[in-house]
């Protein structure tokens, strides 16, 4: 297991990379460029400022998160040829800089989605991301996607960039004739163009799941439980054909037993990284919010969580995901730096119990 952490970037994060080196046992970072557009080629240029600078403060930078997938790859359209021509020159081009994983999700126009990034916790004062799906009842996309812009303290979210959203309301329309069974072929198309460049590469793909864990806005969705993510690992028959295995998100729908859904995928050499976070159910499976890593905080046993990683897929890279706020910190919601580090320690500390207790 190797511990990582996500990070914006100099111009985009509230954390400094010596802050990330100082948390203890954090090995690197699940890196991103947040200013590309999807369907963009990462240049080598690009990459190369980015990782040297991550290695220059001590860190490894072996994940890469969010080379999003051109809306017109998963809508099957004409032009998806040159997209995916440019995603294979990234993967090249981050592989020769070390890159071993690449985060990315195949989910329809919206990206996350809660209906409120900073809902304080009654028991503690702090708060963290919370999705409600009958406050969602009265919102149209473009409401929530306005609502998330405004609330993000003026960070832009990942997946809500806004040169994507200038034209949602044309591309709900284009779903219309998208159904699951054409999203997948869709999706098959995309990872036949590129699974063999990874193969090349020594690159693995890492599909996110769906978040909520259900579909939105009448909108297809695909992974968001074992059934799901068993119908894209079969699209190419791969280990470089992975899922990132996000608890939080998949654990937002209450059907799915995540240590059980972990070790399946795990002995099948299917995960090679992992968000580990928890998530409390307020008493309607709709309707949660981001609880602390710990797992008595939430209805996650990440003690669970972490002996199914050790026992199917102990090379993995993890990092603890969102956090919720505390200590007054501000900064991009989900994303500050205390509770985060909190939860890579908390997970540090499991780890050592299972591996000591294994060694017995
Ligand atoms: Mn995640």
């Amino acid at each position: 297991m190797k511990m990582t952490f996500r990070w914006y970037g100099k111009n985009s994060d509230t954390v400094t990379l010596k802050q990330i080196r100082q948390i203890p046992g954090m090995s690197g970072l699940m890196g991103f460029l947040d200013y590309k557009p999807a369907g963009e080629v990462w240049t080598e240029e690009e990459i190369k400022a980015y990782i040297d600078e991550v290695h220059a403060a001590g860190l490894e930078c072996e994940v890469i998160e969010s080379v999003n997938v051109h809306e017109d790859i998963k809508l099957g359209l004409p032009t998806r040829d040159q997209y995916i021509e440019n995603y294979r020159i990234t993967i090249r081009n981050l592989a020769k800089y070390g890159v071993k994983v690449i985060v990315y999700n195949f989910m329809p126009v919206l990206d996350w989605l809660r209906t409120d990034l900073a809902r304080i916790i009654p028991e503690d004062g702090s708060n963290s991301l919370y999705f409600d799906e009958a406050e969602l009842g009265e919102m149209s996309p473009m409401d929530i996607v306005r609502k998330t812009a405004a609330d993000s303290n003026g960070f832009s979210l990942p997946g809500w960039e806004p040169e994507r959203l200038a034209d949602l309301e044309r591309v709900m329309e284009l779903y219309k004739s998208v159904d699951q069974e054409k999203l997948l072929e869709n999706y098959k198309y995309f990872l036949e163009g590129i699974i063999p460049t990874c193969e090349e590469v020594g690159i693995r793909m890492a599909c996110h799941p769906d978040d909520p864990g259900w579909p939105i806005f009448g909108l297809p969705r695909l992974a968001h439980n074992q059934e799901g993510f068993d119908r894209i690992v079969k699209l190419v028959d791969s280990p470089a054909n992975g899922i990132c295995l996000c608890t939080g998100s998949l654990g937002s729908n209450v059907a799915n037993d995540i240590p059980s859904i972990i070790r399946h995928f795990g002995e099948m050499d299917r995960i090679p990284c992992l968000h580990v976070r928890n998530i409390k159910h307020l008493g309607n499976d709709r309707k949660f919010r981001e609880s602390s890593h710990l797992s008595s905080d939430g209805d996650l046993d990440l003690y669970e969580i972490m002996l199914a990683v050790y026992d199917t897929c102990p090379d993995a890279y993890i990092r603890p995901d969102h956090g919720r706020m505390i200590w007054d910190e501000v900064g991009r919601p989900g994303y500050g730096l205390y509770d985060r580090a909190l939860g890579a320690t908390y997970l540090n500390g499991l780890w050592e119990a299972i591996v000591k207790n294994h060694k017995k």
